[in-house]
């Protein structure tokens, strides 16, 4: 039926055996937009590592993440669902609890059923706990409940309290006697705030970001004690690709399967001082440049550990870019004409193509062939596609959103999804071909002026009125104009479709808008 499900049967069970089980790494950055790294387009940013993989790799033009916000996107590569049938997957509080229930299908779980070691290092953002943490405890349930044998990981955002690393269930380094607590309701302990004490901040945050300030910088959320335990920025970056090398060092005799998820660029942007001022668009793209190091470094100590030959790697961001989101940091000032999102409209919380449309690099040395794919892929994908390539095909049928695409994952098909809806709550879309139709819920009113007022915050970046538009990218890719009136059908159509989709889930009929 399939045609390269003969030759991968024998390369990866056949002759070789369970030692040819290939490892797979996924690197997932954040808010890193399609127009962020040099190998598509960027040029006041220089992204060497990523473009060699990329060169050596199959580099994706169509790949998406399913919505525009980090919590719903990760949702759904890690468990093959769209993230619009949990009402509770959208942006979470440092101290919200888990969203993925212990024990469903995830990719984790999947490939650890497959025999793999799974390991997770970097930005979770997907809640930990049961809604009532004690920080100074084991935190449960978190990765490790839902398919992690190991983790190690900032619990929610850069920008969010706690600003803590967990290993496993343990916050790292606390002190007895200076227990840690986290609250998102209201001030908590004597920590200076971003508000009382802006002449302590590196750069002024915006009303929503002037919470406890933890290395000069003033975050959502507050936080009192745990001192020893506080991340410093600067470092991160170094820590998790460390942490990351560690994991695969340990598993590297036995298949492993690595989510890592570094936090570049997120804000608050705070590279180390060694990349300061390197790329020419300010300190985001010096946050760009920090992590194509980062990608490099890594790449080398995969190599130093000889594991690259028998590894697929998967390389991309969890939502398009933002400039401003929500500390004055200059990137607005300083971006030099510089296009995060590439040709593509709008970035980070919109439902237009920028805010889905991602770097996707799929890098496997001898095995992907160097090239381009305009395959329409989803990373929601990748728990069918991941379970077809280690031998799990059952396991995909409990996640039906989820499409195998292995063959055009492995260069051997252009062909990827029918469809695909995007989620951008309370706007969705679905993508077919090269034919978008968007059901908009328009601005809230005063939501502009907001804008004006320097509050980048999710409304203000929706279609400006309620209703429907449909673009046609294969002549407008930059979805300039609404040819809904010239196509009826299509949209009457593509509306049939999007809707009979969200049947069953919270948004049905997109009567229920959050945020
Ligand atoms: C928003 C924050 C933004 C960022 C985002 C999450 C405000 C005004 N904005 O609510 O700064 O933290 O959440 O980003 O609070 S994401 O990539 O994890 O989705
Ligand atoms: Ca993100």
């Amino acid at each position: 039926m399939k045609k390269y499900l003969l030759p991968l049967a024998f390369m990866f069970s056949g002759a070789l055996g369970h030692a040819a089980q290939p490892n797979v790494i996924v690197i997932l950055s954040d808010d890193v937009g399609y127009g962020d790294v040099s190998c598509q387009g960027a040029t006041r940013i220089s992204t060497p590592n990523i473009d060699k993989l990329a060169a050596e790799g199959l580099r994706f033009t169509d790949a998406h993440s399913t919505a525009s916000t980090c919590t719903p996107s990760r949702y759904s590569l890690l468990t093959g669902s769209y993230a619009f049938r949990n009402r509770k997957a959208v942006i979470l509080a440092g101290n919200a609890p888990l969203v993925i229930p212990p024990g469903s299908p995830t990719l984790p779980a999947m490939m650890k059923q497959a025999g793999y070691a799974t390991g997770f290092v970097g930005k979770w953002h997907l809640g930990v706990g049961d809604g009532n943490i004690n920080w100074n405890k084991p935190i449960s349930p978190g990765p490790d409940e839902i398919g992690f044998d190991y983790s190690y990981y900032l619990p929610a955002t850069p920008d969010r309290t706690p600003c803590v690393y967990i290993e496993n269930h343990e916050v790292q380094n606390l002190t007895a006697s200076d227990p840690l607590s986290v609250n998102y309701k209201f001030k908590i302990g004597n920590e200076p705030t971003g508000r009382d004490h802006p002449e302590m901040l590196r750069y002024p945050a915006d009303p929503q970001h002037s919470g406890t300030i933890v290395d000069r910088i003033s975050r959502i959320g507050w936080m009192a004690g745990g001192h020893s335990a506080w991340w410093k920025d600067e470092d991160m970056a170094e820590i998790f690709e460390a942490k990351a090398a560690a994991f695969v060092e340990q598993h590297k005799g036995q298949p492993f399967f690595l989510y890592y998820a570094p936090h570049e660029v997120h804000v608050p942007r705070a590279p180390n001082d060694r990349f300061l001022g390197t790329s020419q668009c300010g300190i985001r793209g010096d946050s760009m440049e920090e992590l194509d190091y980062t990608v490099g470094k890594f790449m080398a100590d995969l190599k130093r550990m000889g594991v690259l030959e028998n590894t697929l790697i998967v390389f991309s961001s969890d939502n398009g870019p933002i400039v401003n989101d929500g500390y004055g940091d200059g990137s607005e000032k300083h971006l030099n004409g510089h296009k995060p999102a590439g040709p593509y409209r709008g970035g980070k919380y919109q439902i237009y193509e920028g805010g889905t449309r991602l770097p996707f690099i799929v890098y496997w040395p001898g095995k992907v062939a160097p090239g381009v794919s305009s395959a329409l892929v989803s990373q929601v994908d990748l728990y069918a596609s991941l379970a077809d390539l280690v031998g799990m095909p059952a396991a995909a049928k409990a996640r039906p959103d989820s499409v195998d695409l292995l063959p055009a994952l492995l260069g051997r098909s252009q062909t990827g999804r029918t469809d695909y809806v995007e989620q951008s709550q309370p706007d969705f879309a679905l993508r077919e071909g090269t034919w978008k139709y968007i059901l908009a819920k328009g601005r809230q009113p005063g939501r502009a002026a907001a804008l004006e007022e320097g509050d980048y915050r999710t409304a203000a970046y929706r279609p400006e009125k309620p209703g429907e538009i449909l673009y046609d990218l294969s002549n407008d890719p930059g979805e300039k104009k609404n040819v809904i009136a010239q196509h009826p059908e299509i949209a009457a159509r593509m509306k049939a479709v999007l809707l009979a989709r969200m049947a069953g889930s919270p948004y049905e009929g997109n009567a229920n808008p959050v945020q």
